[in-house]
């Protein structure tokens, strides 16, 4: 298995307690003007992190888009797939997602068997990830296409229990997702119930759109934040982003 240094960096931030952004790019919702934008306005404003990926994607570029992005700068880019047809090894790096709040056994692991001898030939690092779907007030795309339930927003506990069985079964990463374009952020109480009993980075993402709510989910306990529609919409926003966060 390849190492790029991408979880060793996550894990050192993390531990130093410094607060990680990343940017989302899913290939359909942008087009190579605002990919270069946003890849620019990234480095610019020091991202951390670039992840490509969707949970359906219909246009063929995430190869292309990647190449755009590398043009740009040298932030290390990981897949955040939806799908084994959205692996190339054009990236850095790949969330291997088992999606642990649902009970979609292709989702657990079958995509993974046939992902598995792809990455083994390819220089991605890959990083075992536990994903965890979250209520964010309205049906996502991911909830859709994953044929699973998301944990109901107000049952920290379900998200705990979860993500400690995913630390027990050697997993590096817990992922806690609310969905792209969702009405309501993971909550603050949920994140500090998971970070109090998990000690791996923990990864929030869906419905953020302000600094401040940023700024909230940092303190409550996350350690990388990811943003998508918010920045898609308005690339520059990732300055005020940045900022929010890298000064707690
Ligand atoms: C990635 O689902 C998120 O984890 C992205 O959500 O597009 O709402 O920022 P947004």
């Amino acid at each position: 298995m390849k190492d790029n240094g991408i979880y060793r960096r996550l894990c050192q931030n993390t531990q130093n307690g410094q607060k990680q952004l990343a940017v989302l790019i899913d290939p359909d919702k942008v087009n190579g003007s605002r990919v270069q934008q946003l890849a620019a306005a990234a480095a610019t404003a020091g991202v951390d992190f670039i992840f490509v990926g969707g949970s359906l994607v219909m246009n063929n570029l995430t190869r292309e888009w990647i190449h755009i992005i590398k043009q740009q700068t040298n932030i290390p880019v990981i897949l955040f797939p939806g799908s084994v047809f959205q692996v190339t090894d054009a990236a850095d790096a790949i969330f291997f997602l088992s999606l642990v709040s649902g009970r979609n056994p292709d989702l657990l692991i079958g995509q993974h068997v046939v992902a598995a001898p792809i990455l083994y030939q390819s220089a991605l690092e890959v990083m075992p990830t536990a994903y965890l779907l979250i209520d964010g007030g309205k049906p996502t795309t991911v909830s859709y296409i994953s044929n699973s339930a998301p944990i109901p927003a107000d049952k920290p506990q379900i998200a705990v229990c979860t993500a400690m069985a995913a630390q027990m079964l050697g997993m590096k990463i817990i992922y806690l997702d609310a969905g792209s374009g969702a009405l309501n952020a993971v909550p603050e109480a949920m994140i500090t119930e998971v970070k109090q009993y998990c000690n791996l980075p923990l990864i929030i993402g869906g419905g953020i759109r302000t600094p401040q709510q940023a700024a909230g989910l940092c303190r409550a306990g996350a350690d990388l934040l990811v943003i998508g529609n918010a920045l898609e919409t308005n690339p520059n926003l990732v300055f005020e982003m940045t900022k929010a966060i890298k000064k707690l």
